[in-house]
């Protein structure tokens, strides 16, 4: 009888907050065929459950994700067509993460390399942990930012640190992607745990249903002029503001009292 394997990812509760956690660790968490199948169940999963309100996605060991892994990739005996892995693992898990109906934390505990990192960014809350650093590392490999990165990194940090920190690949640390815009927050390593712990609370308390429109109004302006991004906002707050938490929020704000939100999604 074969041992029963170490599950690639761990999903667990607290509060209407859900920790997904990639757990590879000796490899730092880098990416299978497998653990890319189980991620994206395992954020499925949360989607669904109406009671979670905010997911933190978050590496085990001392790694977020060092991207594809590069065993699996070498391992079989041809070279893999990278332009149909990027297909059928990682625009799934990107689209997944972008289209949560709820606000997603990235909890970057350590080093996040190549995809690893694009998945953080994609996210719509970056904290790492002060020792953690960004590696673009696809260009030692003779590869291009993926998995979202050639669109993240510019709209992110500018076009010309997309292009020194893809192009020569140095670790980038947390605080220092924090001073550049690349990241929300770096914390220290002594209040990480605590820091994305209260984050992700506020979050869940949060208005989830605008939390999720401010993600996609975001994107969908991004590539529009000012007047023209007034015709998303308005159709956003149209639906927004006949929505229980619009009332919520101005009614307790005149009764001088904390809101209580409970859209997850318009229209229930
Ligand atoms: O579809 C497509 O388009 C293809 C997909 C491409 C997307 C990509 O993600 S390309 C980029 C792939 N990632 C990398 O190139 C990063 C490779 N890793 C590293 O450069 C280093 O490991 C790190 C800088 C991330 C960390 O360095 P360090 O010194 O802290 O740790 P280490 O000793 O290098 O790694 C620890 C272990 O993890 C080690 O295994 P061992 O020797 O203890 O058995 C190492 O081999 C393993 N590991 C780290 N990264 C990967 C990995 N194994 C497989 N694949 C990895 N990506």
């Amino acid at each position: 009888m074969s041992a029963a394997r170490e599950p690639t990812v761990i999903a667990s509760a607290a509060g209407a907050v859900t920790t997904v956690t990639m757990n590879r660790p000796a490899s730092l968490n880098s990416m299978t065929a497998t653990m890319a199948a189980e991620l994206l169940a395992a954020l499925d999963r949360a989607a669904a459950d109406r009671s979670v309100r905010c997911v933190v996605l978050t590496g085990a060991g001392r790694g977020f994700c060092a991207g594809q892994d590069l065993a699996e990739l070498s391992a079989g005996p041809q070279p893999p067509d990278l332009g149909a892995l990027l297909a059928a693992s990682y625009r799934p898990l990107v689209a997944r993460i972008r289209s949560m109906p709820v606000p997603l934390v990235a909890a970057v505990n350590g080093v996040a390399a190549g995809a690893g990192a694009s998945l953080a960014l994609a996210c719509d809350i970056v904290v790492a942990a002060e020792s953690a650093s960004f590696i673009q590392a696809f260009a030692r490999i003779g590869l291009i930012p993926d998995a979202g990165g050639t669109w993240l990194l510019p709209r992110l940090v500018g076009r010309a640190r997309a292009c020194g920190l893809a192009m020569l690949g140095d670790p980038l640390g947390a605080g220092e992607a924090e001073r550049i815009g690349l990241i929300w927050r770096c914390a220290s390593d002594d209040e990480f745990d605590g820091d994305v712990a209260a984050l992700a609370a506020r979050l869940a308390s949060m208005p989830t249903a605008a939390m999720v429109a401010i993600r996609e109004s975001l994107d969908a302006t991004a590539a529009l002029d000012l007047l023209a991004a007034f015709d998303v906002e308005a159709e956003w707050q149209s639906r927004l503001g006949a929505a229980h938490d619009h009332r919520e929020g101005v009614t307790a704000f005149v009764e001088k009292r904390t809101p209580r939100f409970f859209d997850r999604t318009l229209g229930n």
